[in-house]
């Protein structure tokens, strides 16, 4: 049956596991384990022996983050590896290697990644990734396509979303958290200062935004896509200069594409508001404030650039079938439908990259760039200018066009 390992009983349960064994290489004895979890819901030990490491994630039985008064279930590391098997297919390099799974203990033994960080901790830090924006493109151009009906045949696709549809405590998270609570009293709501209060009250009262954001929830519990990650904020980005991770897929159901895409321009646009909180004489931040935007706009552009031409090349499914479309009006109809496809795809992850800024301020969970911001008076600045654009974002995503608008909407938005 299932129990929480510590640093006692893993090095015991690991040894039991051959292909783990060997990559520590020598005696359990030897073994280093350290549990470094600083997310919300699960355990997570970094264990090395003499020859290598692993990490290894366990799902508690209830929220980390508030404690056994939220129960959650185990099931969630289950989802979470069968994400991680149709990420390692569609997108390997971005995928950490998987070691071993274990349903009942609801555990996995995964790759280390060194030197990687979690790339939240990079932005705070004003540090500069070049391999990012490309390689999240790439990782959502290809998992989401290749999880969808442009990719596979309709009943593989529905098998999938068979496999998924369990996955309700997560999915029940996001749509409460993400949302709802943020729009109404909820006992889980906070935000970090008394200087909010009179914006929170504003969100709590405004019609549109509800409206708004009702729609987007409409999207998120209808719109079976692709398989999406589920939580693909920077937390769940592990990067170095020449590589590019993504964990924790553990939300993964068949959702919208638009809410992964969403979730990494929503984090990015925080990050980017965050940065005046972590200015110094020396390092004003601006240029970094630049660099943050320039990756918003890479994101969306490779992103596009990826997904249509696996669009073009890798066209499988049972979606626009080839045949239908091949003489010169069909190929016509086909740009038409790609090039509408394309918009609404941006307008949506618009309108869930707002949904997903409102939530880190004004919700339950929130982010590292703007909480470690010393001085009350600039983070709540920095946490309104980020609010007021988002909820822009929401309330008028349609008027978004381009990425460049986005980009522009920030620019003004930020402290100039
Ligand atoms: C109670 S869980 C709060 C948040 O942590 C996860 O990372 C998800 O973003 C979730 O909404
Ligand atoms: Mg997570």
């Amino acid at each position: 049956g299932y129990r929480a390992l510590d640093d006692v009983g893993l090095p015991a349960y690991l040894a039991a596991i051959p292909n783990v064994a060997d990559k520590l290489g020598g005696a359990p004895a030897e073994w280093q384990v350290r549990e470094v979890g600083d997310g919300n819901l699960n355990l997570v030990f970094i264990v090395t022996g003499p020859r290598g490491g692993v990490a290894v994630k366990q799902a508690l039985p209830y929220v980390r983050l508030v404690g056994e008064s939220w129960p959650l279930p185990l099931s969630r590391a289950f989802f979470e590896h069968e994400a991680l098997v149709a990420q390692a297919a569609a997108a390997p390099a971005q995928t950490p290697a998987i070691h071993h799974h274990d349903a009942e203990m609801a555990l996995t033994v995964m790759e280390l990644l060194r030197p990687h960080v979690i790339m939240r901790k990079g932005l705070a830090a004003g540090i500069r990734y070049p391999k990012f924006a490309h390689d999240v493109a790439h990782f959502m151009a290809h998992t989401l396509f290749h999880t969808s009906d442009l990719a596979l045949p309709a009943a593989e696709k529905k098998r999938r979303i068979a496999v998924f549809c369990g996955n309700t405590a997560l999915c029940k998270i996001t749509e409460d958290l993400i949302f709802t609570d943020p729009y109404r009293v909820a006992e889980l709501n906070h935000w970090t200062s008394p200087q909010l209060d009179g914006i929170a009250a504003e969100f709590r009262a405004d019609t549109a935004a509800k409206a708004a954001v009702s729609e987007l929830k409409g999207r998120f519990l209808i719109h079976a896509e692709a398989m999406i990650h589920g939580d693909l904020h920077t937390g769940s980005i592990m990067v170095t200069a020449t590589e590019t991770k993504v964990i924790d897929p553990e939300f993964a159901f068949y959702g919208p594409m638009g809410f992964d895409i969403g979730a990494v321009i929503g984090n990015l646009l925080l990050a980017f508001f965050a940065q005046p909180g972590h200015a110094t004489a020396a390092d004003p931040r601006e240029d970094y404030g630049r660099w943050i935007l320039d990756q918003v706009t890479q994101v969306w552009t490779k992103f596009e650039g990826i997904f249509l031409g696996l669009w073009r090349d890798d066209a499988t499914g049972d979606l626009y079938p080839a045949d239908l479309f091949a003489d010169p009006a069909g190929q016509a109809a086909l740009r038409r439908v790609k090039a509408d496809y394309m918009e609404r795809l941006f307008s949506d992850s618009i309108g869930f990259a707002a949904a997903k800024m409102i939530r880190r301020i004004l919700g339950l969970a929130h982010i590292e760039e703007l909480e470690t911001i010393a001085d009350a008076d600039l983070r709540a600045d920095c946490e309104m200018r980020a609010l007021r654009l988002a909820r822009d974002m929401l309330v008028n995503r349609g008027a978004y066009r381009r990425i460049g608008d986005l980009t522009a909407a920030a620019a003004t938005h930020g402290r100039g």
